[in-house]
């Protein structure tokens, strides 16, 4: 129970939280349900027995700096910049999208990267790009729901314009809004909360299921795709079955294979926003790699965001 976590330690939570998600997940990236428990008993078996080595981040993590970036400088989404932002860090080989990736790299070249947000898909995207990279969104309009529904409908734009991929990310930044709000979360209210804001029944149908979930072996009914309809609820309901464990969330996530680094990411992001960063294993978070934009520099953009939110705030 989370009483007496300052806001600061909430942010640097959410923050480091979604890229211990990411990069623990990444390892199982694709793997099925069975290979996945036939290699663990339990979500605790898999966090006390991680893979071994440094913990590499993905596509989702790099993105979410580049969204926080963003707010740091802005206060805001503005479009050019977080464009500017998801450029400067595109790293090919941290494993994006399919479409993304064409999207980003007509970025990088300067080129007219909206018409291929418009056209690689019919309806653009409904992956789950948007809502994985948003949970700073969450944070700075922590206050106003309003805003933070709003502000994760521009930070999807950019690379996500399917009403399915930009209401997924909006459900996570409100998500993780809620959450670093609460020192007791109600959970029937929450979960009440995201789906009445929901426009689509893809959303609040699932959402009100996973209010009333009981049970980790029914977290699979929700999905593990990496269409935002397949992984965003299963998050949402992976932080709401265990919400005083940030391990527990993580591990149950990846456990049921699929898109585990971005189930893993996004549940991670609520958890980390509920109980703050010292809830997070040490011998994971030690092991997030640390170079350049490492676990260092996502700790001290946390801190940055905190600081704009207190701005924002005074
Ligand atoms: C590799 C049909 C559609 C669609 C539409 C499908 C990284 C496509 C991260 C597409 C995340 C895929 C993930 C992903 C994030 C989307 N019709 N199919 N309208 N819209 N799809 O390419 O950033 O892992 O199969 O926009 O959302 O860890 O390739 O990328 O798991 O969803 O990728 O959508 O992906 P993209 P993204
Ligand atoms: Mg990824
Ligand atoms: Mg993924």
């Amino acid at each position: 129970m989370p009483t007496g976590i300052c806001v600061e330690e909430r942010f640097v939570g959410c923050l480091l939280g979604l890229a211990v998600g990411d990069a623990l997940g990444a390892h199982f990236e694709g793997q099925s349900p069975d290979f996945m428990e036939r290699r663990y008993r339990s979500a605790t078996d898999l966090i006390d027995h991680p893979p071994p080595g440094e913990l590499w981040y993905t596509d989702d993590t790099q993105m979410a700096i580049g969204v926080a970036e963003t707010l740091v400088a802005c206060g805001r989404i503005d479009d050019e910049v977080l464009c500017s932002r998801f450029a400067a860090n595109y790293l090919p080989q941290r494993g994006y999208g399919r479409g993304a990736k064409v999207v980003l790299q007509a970025m990088c070249d300067g080129e007219d990267h909206r018409f291929w947000a418009e056209n690689l898909f019919e309806g653009g995207s409904f992956g789950n790009g948007a809502a994985m990279r948003v949970a700073p969104v969450g944070l700075l309009f922590r206050d106003d729901h309003d805003a933070v529904w709003e502000q994760a409908r521009q930070s999807s734009l950019p690379t996500h314009i399917h009403p399915l991929g930009i209401e997924g990310a909006q459900v996570i930044a409100l998500a993780v809004a809620i959450a670093s709000s609460f020192d007791q979360l109600d959970r029937s209210s929450f979960f009440e909360e995201l789906a009445s804001r929901c426009a689509s029944v893809e959303y609040s149908g699932p959402l009100r299921r996973a209010g009333r979930l009981e049970d980790d072996r029914d977290l699979g009914l929700f999905g593990n795709g990496i269409e935002a309809t397949a992984s965003v609820v299963t998050a949402v309901a992976a932080f709401g079955l265990t919400p005083d464990s940030y391990e527990e969330t993580i591990g149950n996530a990846i456990l049921l294979g699929g898109d585990t680094d971005t189930i893993a990411a996004m549940a991670g992001a609520i958890s980390g926003a509920y109980l703050g960063v010292n809830t997070i294993a040490g011998h994971l978070l030690n092991n997030l790699e640390d170079r350049k934009q490492g676990r260092t520099y996502i700790k001290q953009l946390a801190k940055n965001l905190h600081g704009r939110h207190a701005d924002a705030v005074r």
